[in-house]
């Protein structure tokens, strides 16, 4: 059964540099998860935020020439500037330096240590002094090299703090097993288990202190916080654990909630191992879902600053607008797969559905309704004939199985029903044939019972696309004449109600792009420019 509240969260994304339009994918399908259970009337929490200390941040900060603060600040503001042109929706943004958080990150180490999770130890790895850096055997390689600056390291000691992992290896196993949509895909877990747990899980060293710019531990303040355990709490600390007011932790992350927190596949280990065994020595309930979604990639592989392939949403949206990049996302990447960025596709995407298929569907049947019946919705005659039902049997499926799979969070596949049932909608014209219906004074009703299909199966579609597209589908709405919300989410079932509405022609919802400027357009901004 469908709980009451629904959680969703994006990993806290590192402000190192702007975001690409990787980030912005994981961002924008968790937004159109949020708005779909919203849309349901589920009261929904929607979580984004960033990741900001760690020895990463502070080395860029440093060569930026500026204090770590100030550096994540000024990136920190442009990710939120982005998030805000793209509409996202969000509920909360969680930045790891905000004090209410770092206030119970310290709480949270002092829990675990009085429980005695964590326990002080000696750190040995390879030291390179003058990066002030610790590295693995296999970091440093059999010639016991710097992996940053090539010097020679040396085996080192130093006094870290540890949390003991084993401890829980078989109630993570145990736990698993008992909630087995936990992983999502399925062949994460595999990997996981058989990579990881059944290996044996190591103690992990959880302070550092090499660096600084973390949160200090309050009992022994030269150490910081390893950026894991800091960063996977902000899902509670956004919501309130252990402050002064806990009404949205005890709703949103109380038994009557569905957690789910999406991920890309580079970070599966630090959300399916270490943040459910911190939970569990915290002792607080465990996420019912870990999404991980695949990469975008580009065609030499993973987008990069060095290889100059990597591009920024604005670019796209700057152009296209938002709801061109928000369908690229929900319709050409397989959800769970890695998917592949290419200027030729997504110029496809929007001409062929976008343009073609839904924003020519729109005109025509406007068109229609303003020469045949001077610009009314005719009403609704019943299933008049074989036609007419099969356009209803193809809705009312489209419907149930569009609901089927964002139930499963497999967005690419419902948005897949949508613009099957839009492109039947266009067949169903040229199979109707309304310009022969019209000359005939006989077949009126059946004109009629067409167009009154066509504007509803738009309808319909609007609504079903209103969680992905931001504005075709409120322009689709005006362009019908439709008063009502398209948040009126209870409609989208209803056959029968629509007619007497006046239509309006208005431009077209996306413009014919012409092919061969736009992608050469698209790739003089991946190249590093
Ligand atoms: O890992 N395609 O932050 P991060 C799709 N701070 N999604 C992509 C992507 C791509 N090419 N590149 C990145 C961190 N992402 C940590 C997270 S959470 C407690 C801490 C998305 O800035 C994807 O969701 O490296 C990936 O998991 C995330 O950004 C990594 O962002």
């Amino acid at each position: 059964m469908a709980k009451k509240y629904f959680y969703v969260t994006t990993p806290i994304y590192y402000p190192s540099a702007k975001l690409h339009i990787g980030h912005a994918y994981c961002t924008t399908i968790a937004d159109v998860i949020a708005r779909y259970k919203r849309l349901q009337g589920i009261e929904t929490y929607f979580l984004t935020g960033t990741d900001e200390h760690g020895e990463k941040i502070q080395k860029n900060a440093e060569l930026a020439g500026v204090n770590p603060q100030k550096f994540v600040d000024d990136i920190v503001a442009d990710i939120k500037k982005l998030w805000s042109t793209m509409k996202i929706s969000n509920d909360d943004y969680i930045r790891t330096t905000d004090e209410r958080h770092v206030k119970v990150i310290q709480k949270i180490f002092s829990k675990m240590l009085e429980n005695g999770d964590i326990y002080l130890g000696d750190y040995e790895g390879w030291y390179c002094t003058p990066c002030e850096s610790f590295w693995t055997d296999t970091q440093a390689g059999e010639n016991h090299i710097c992996p940053d600056c090539g010097r020679p390291v040396h085996k080192a000691k130093e006094e870290a703090y540890f949390f003991r992992m084993s401890k829980y290896s078989d109630r993570l196993l145990d736990f698993y097993e008992r909630h087995p949509d936990f992983i999502t895909p399925e062949s994460r877990k595999n990997e996981m288990i058989n990579n990881f747990i059944k290996k044996g899980l190591e103690d992990l060293c959880v302070s550092r202190t090499t660096f600084s710019w973390g949160i200090p531990v309050l009992e022994n303040p030269k150490h910081v916080v390893y950026v894991w355990l800091d960063a996977l709490f902000n899902y509670t600390t956004a919501l309130g654990y252990l402050q002064d007011d806990e009404t949205l932790f005890n709703k949103f992350w109380g038994e009557d909630s569905e957690i789910v927190h999406l991920i890309g596949n580079d970070i599966t280990r630090f959300h399916v191992i270490y943040w459910p065994i911190f939970l569990m020595s915290l002792g607080l309930r465990l996420p019912d879902k870990v999404y991980v979604h695949g990469l975008i990639m580009m065609k030499d592989g993973k987008m990069s600053k060095s290889k100059g392939n990597v591009i920024a949403p604005e670019v796209l949206i700057d152009r296209y607008g938002i709801d061109a990049l928000r369908y690229y996302y929900v319709s050409e990447v397989v959800f769970g797969t890695d998917g592949q960025f290419t200027p030729e596709q997504f110029v496809e995407r929007v001409n062929i559905d976008l343009a073609n298929d839904f924003g020519n569907l729109l005109n025509r049947t406007v068109g229609m309704i303003i020469k045949y019946f001077d610009g009314v919705i005719p009403e609704y005659q019943g299933t008049l004939n074989e036609l007419d039902k099969v356009m209803e049997t193809t809705g009312k499926l489209a419907i149930q199985e569009y609901h089927n799979k964002m139930d499963d969070l497999r967005i690419n596949e419902a948005y897949q029903a949508v613009f099957n049932y839009i492109s039947r909608a266009n067949k169903y014209v040229e199979e109707a044939k309304p310009w022969e219906l019209a000359k005939d004074p006989t077949r009126n009703n059946e004109l009629k019972s067409v167009m009154n299909h066509l504007a509803n199966a738009l309808r319909q579609s609007a609504i079903m696309l209103s969680p992905a597209l931001l504005e075709a589908p409120k322009k689709l709405f005006e362009a019908l004449g439709i008063k009502g919300d398209l948040t009126e989410y209870k409609t989208l079932n209803d056959f029968t109600s629509l007619g007497g509405q006046h239509v309006v022609k208005s431009n077209p919802l996306f413009p014919r792009l012409d092919a061969k400027v736009e992608v050469e357009y698209i790739k003089s901004f991946m190249q590093g420019k």
